[in-house]
């Protein structure tokens, strides 16, 4: 009777009944995203379907191994979402393969270094400060401690990619895994001209399109589908879905070594509630009206640009082609946690970032990292573009004159309007 009673309760009883910090956390949290602004680019908003998918009980079923093989029974259902997510994620990408299992983009990239590399063969990738990623062979995580890691980087003027100088240091380098992408380069890609570059020196291409596969999916940047090797991603960003990775390839090529690489390779049991949550987030993309999601997200970035380069604040690479925009601080004599403070107070959320350049150490950053995909499904468009714009080159430059009074009372009022 009493157990008959704990079991009752423990599927009826509210978070508010049973853990009231952790819901006036929640609750803080939820007032919080929709009280400031959003300018963190890895950071989207799920749908309500979504969420729905992710908060499932679905999520309490524990399953090994790929649909018709599991290690466990009573895998059906997650049978069915597994195979939706994995269709559907083909034909939005025009892929042969994919794996929705990945927890991460981080493990989805540590699968294909399973897949395809042994421990200490050469990768080449982006450079942290010009855009890359952690997981990409920095020293600090397991890629760079596995693998001997070299870096490209940008061209010193322009802040873009020198394809040209890509190609010299990957002759020199021989990676037997070339890298494409990261997560602070606002331009676009040139995968078809990667892929050359691969070629030419025998190495595989991977491309990590964590933060523009919405755009890619939306076709307002170029697919590394046709070119590369093997693609991996995260459904957060632009995609507007849960937290996790994805792998896709043009060909079945590697399909094999990649099932096994993702398991039993470097994860275990599969998470159903979020391979849920990414088939449902992956439909999404593959209605048209997300095509004029990633076109306005495009076009917001670009105007936001516009406006705060109009007020002399020194734009990397000189514009954008993404969801991301890349302020270089030291044009207004602040470095990035100046800035991403500045703007807090204000109600705006971003992060200090570096720019091609920099120093290693974060405290002497000088970028600031703005993305608009989390404000274009919030339905800003070129008006609030031109207000966001303003304010945050008004609170910059104040900080730079060590002056923030006026403009930040006068930016406090414009953003809580917006
Ligand atoms: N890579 C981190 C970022 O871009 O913010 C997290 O996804």
């Amino acid at each position: 009777m009493r157990d008959g009673d704990n079991a009752a309760a423990h599927n009826s009883r509210s978070l508010a009944e049973t853990d009231p910090p952790v819901r006036e956390a929640l609750d803080k949290e939820a007032r919080r995203q929709r009280t400031e602004i959003e300018l963190i680019a890895s950071e989207n908003i799920m749908s309500r379907a979504v969420r729905e998918a992710l908060g499932h009980e679905i999520g309490n079923k524990t399953l090994e191994g790929y649909p018709g093989n599991r290690f466990h029974g009573g895998g059906e259902q997650v049978d069915v979402v597994e195979r939706l997510a994995v269709e559907r994620a083909r034909e939005l990408f025009g892929a042969a393969f994919a794996n929705v299992q990945p927890h991460s983009g981080t493990q989805a990239n540590q699968a294909v270094f399973f897949a395809l590399l042994r421990p200490g063969d050469r990768i080449l990738s982006l450079d942290l400060a010009a855009g890359g990623h952690l997981s990409h062979g920095a020293a600090a995580n397991l890629s760079g401690r596995w693998f001997e890691a070299h870096h490209y980087g940008v061209d010193r003027a322009t802040g873009l990619l020198d394809y040209d100088e890509i190609e010299a240091c990957a002759r020199e380098v021989r990676p037997s895994l070339l890298i494409g992408g990261g997560s602070a380069y606002p331009r676009a890609i040139d995968f078809e001209r990667m892929a050359g570059i691969a070629r030419a020196v025998e190495a595989r291409l991977l491309v990590d399109m964590a933060h523009i596969a919405g755009l890619v999916a939306g076709g307002v940047h170029g697919s590394p589908l046709p070119h590369a090797d093997m693609v991996t991603c995260t459904t957060t960003k632009t995609l507007r879905g849960p937290r996790g990775g994805v792998i896709l390839a043009r060909s079945e090529e590697f399909a094999k070594r990649v099932q096994s690489a993702v398991f039993p390779g470097v994860q275990g049991s599969l998470h159903p509630n979020v391979v849920a949550a990414k088939a449902v987030c992956l439909g999404e993309a593959l209605r048209p009206e997300f095509r004029d999601y990633a076109r306005r997200v495009v076009g917001n970035a670009r105007r936001l640009a516009a406006v705060i380069a109009d007020r002399g604040v020194r734009i990397v690479a000189g514009g954008t082609d993404t969801h991301m925009v890349l302020l270089d601080l030291s044009s207004v004599g602040i470095v990035g946690r100046q800035a991403e403070t500045a703007l807090a107070r204000a109600g705006i959320t971003s992060n200090s970032n570096p720019i091609p350049f920099d120093p290693r150490s974060p405290s002497k950053w000088t970028g600031l990292r703005l993305g608009v995909s989390a404000v274009t499904t919030r339905g800003f468009g070129a008006a609030e573009m031109e207000v966001l714009g303003e304010c945050i080159a008004d609170l910059l430059l104040a900080e730079g004159r060590s002056a923030p009074g006026q403009a930040l009372e006068r930016a406090r009022a414009r953003i809580a309007s917006l």
